[in-house]
């Protein structure tokens, strides 16, 4: 296939590559329906897709991946600059000379009989000055089909590219699926990519977590910008304006939830809308008016699908209705999808992710129950078919940010909500948040561990380094937004969830709004401003008596610990460590006395 482009050394690089891999051919993708129908069937032909009941999902595919391939691998995750410190103690390390090699050596050869797709892609909207180019090689179809929900993808970012115009490499190759030949790598300083051997979301779809993340994060402190994990979203106020807020919580922790969430009742009739604008990634600048504005690079939702219902999360339901894939959930007799916690009565029988015949109660060996759908099973769906989507959307401008939220799984603890005295101290409260691991990451489930600003597996250099680059980008900014911490996940004695979360997380970023327009008073306390019990409307909610009171609470005992523990935690970090996140420590340990 002739090259649709003049890019010298894109053309260069795509012969290199091909020379490496050995495909039987390459295609060019170019973005267009023709091209998506060819694909499909082509992927439905081979069993790397299935079709669904085109009546009841419409457009809708089911994939299952390998069962050793359904979560990011962070342990088989490195950057790879030349000086090791350059990634500091919250990355894998490896020399770019041994990176190389080691991919070079699972990818030789390993597209014969196969077909290497070449597929450009812009993060952020086509033209923009603040978007960036990617060019991502795959052997998968699967990879390709989400790229294009995911991305803006095909002919229009070649013809943006133009002649000479700069992207990152990103090479993907599914060589055997075999855990022990499995690498993501980056590469910061040749604005590189190389995965091999999984197949798996933010380990395959390389213009998620690998570029908008790692390469923007390294990008971002070098251009003066940030990139972050974090969702967006616009709150329209009873009186028409609309807020926007960004908010970080690590993996399966609430991101797609709170982006897209259904005011109650009582805030609905106060006049409050939600307007979403993205649920995983902003990249964030100071604009002209020294205000941090935000866009959302991507195109599409990669959402947990487990305990997304009608009610929970409506919006989600509706958007993920039609041209949408499935990873790893459970298939009903009747081609339609299932998982834990979904709409529906239970299945009396299905398929579970495993591909295995499966029925309510079955257990394993050991007596624990099967799952039907993998716990990190996901839908990959176009942000268009939100019924929030943001006006905003395209505008390459973006929006901007009021508030920042920051936010983990902590069954005690960290209250309900509460506001950082300052930007600095905010950095702080960002820099040492804990979280109860999910499935999102291999690994031991509900280990608290701690993830600063939801960053520790997507930051693309030394966190030493980054923190100083929140401290730096607020004293730059003229308006800064207020930072804050939520945590909707306080549990009682029994392991209850005190909280009821999803849409009723507005009652929270009303006061959020509250306190970012100087309505109302708060509580000062060791940690941070906490809201007067009664400025949280709790209209319709029927909270049991005192829970309030107990999502609001500030055990000193237990704040000394955690602020040892900060103490421990920082100390990995050495002399590079910024003196005023040392300050901020040393301030909270005064005020806890
Ligand atoms: P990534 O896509 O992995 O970055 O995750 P995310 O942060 O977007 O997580 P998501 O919104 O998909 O939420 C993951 C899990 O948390 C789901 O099982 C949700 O049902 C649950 N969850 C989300 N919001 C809430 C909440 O307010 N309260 C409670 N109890 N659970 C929630
Ligand atoms: C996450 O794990 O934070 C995700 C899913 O958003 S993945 O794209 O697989 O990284
Ligand atoms: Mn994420």
């Amino acid at each position: 296939m002739k090259p649709p482009t003049s890019n010298k050394k894109l053309i260069a690089w795509v012969n290199e590559m091909a020379k490496l891999a050995h495909p039987d051919k390459v295609v060019w993708i170019d973005g267009s329906e023709e091209e998506k129908k060819r694909l499909e069937e082509e992927a439905v032909s081979t069993g790397e897709l299935q079709d669904l009941n085109s009546k009841k999902l419409p457009g809708c595919f089911y994939h299952r991946s390998d069962p050793s391939d359904v979560a990011r691998s962070e342990n088989l995750t490195f950057i790879c600059t030349r000086h090791k410190n350059e990634a500091g103690p919250n990355n894998n390390w490896m020399s770019p000379k041994e990176g190389y090699r080691k991919a070079k050596e699972i990818l030789s050869g390993s597209m014969k009989k196969r077909t290497l797709y070449v597929i450009p892609f812009s993060m952020g909207p086509v033209g923009s000055s603040f978007s960036k180019i990617g060019v991502e090689l795959t052997d998968s179809i699967y990879v390709v089909l989400n790229m294009r929900i995911m991305a803006r993808i095909g002919n229009s970012v070649l013809d943006h590219l133009g002649p000479t115009g700069n992207f990152t490499k990103c090479m993907h190759g599914k060589a055997d699926l075999d855990i022990n030949k499995r690498l993501i790598l980056h590469f910061p300083e040749d604005n590189a990519i190389w995965s091999v051997g999984s197949g798996y979301g933010g380990n395959a779809l390389l213009g998620k977590k690998c570029l908008a993340l790692r390469i923007a994060s390294f990008l971002g402190r070098k251009e003066g910008w940030m990139a972050e994990h974090m969702l967006i979203l616009g709150i329209e106020k009873p009186n028409g304006q609309i807020q926007y807020i960004a908010a970080a919580f690590p993996s399966a922790c609430g991101k797609t939830n709170l982006a897209m969430l259904v005011p109650p009742e009582s805030l609905k009739k106060k006049g409050y809308r939600i307007w979403t604008v993205g649920d995983d990634i902003a990249w964030m600048r100071i604009d002209s008016d020294g205000g941090l504005w935000a866009i959302n690079p991507e195109a599409g939702f990669f959402g947990v699908a487990p305990g997304t219902n009608s009610k929970s999360n409506p919006n989600a339901v509706r958007t993920i209705q039609k041209n949408s894939i499935y990873t790893n959930v459970a298939l009903k007799s009747d081609m339609t999808v299932w998982w834990e916690g979904a709409d529906g009565e239970i299945p009396k029988e299905a398929i579970n992710w495993k591909g295995n015949p499966w029925k309510p109660g079955m257990v394993d060996e050991s007596g624990n129950p099967i799952r039907a759908a993998h716990p990190n099973s996901r839908f990959t769906a176009p942000i268009t078919q939100c019924p929030s989507i943001s006006f905003r959307m395209e505008q390459h401008h973006g929006v901007p940010i009021s508030a920042i939220l920051f936010g983990g799984r902590r069954a005690r603890l960290a209250p309900l909500v509460y506001e950082s005295f300052d930007w600095n101290h905010g950095v702080y409260v960002g820099a040492t948040i804990a979280s109860e691991k999910t499935a999102a990451q291999e690994g031991v489930v509900g280990e608290v561990r701690r993830d600063p600003m939801a960053m520790l597996p997507f930051c693309g250099y030394n966190m030493s380094n980054y923190f100083q680059h929140w401290i730096d980008i607020g004293k730059r900014l003229e308006k800064k937004p207020k930072i804050f911490h939520v945590n909707w996940f306080r549990t009682d004695k029994n392991g209850n969830f005190l909280w009821p979360g999803f849409g009723e997380n507005l009652r929270v970023l009303e006061w959020v709004l509250n306190r970012c327009e100087e309505k109302v008073s708060a509580q000062k306390t060791a940690i941070g401003y906490l809201p007067n019990p009664k400025d949280i409307d709790t209209t319709g909610l029927n909270l049991p008596k005192g829970t309030l009171n107990e999502l609001l609470s500030v055990d000193i005992h237990e704040w000394r610990k955690e602020q040892d523990d900060h103490e421990k935690y920082f100390k990995q970090f050495g002399s590079s460590l910024p003196q005023a996140i040392w300050r901020e420590c040393h301030l909270l340990k005064r005020r806890l006395g």
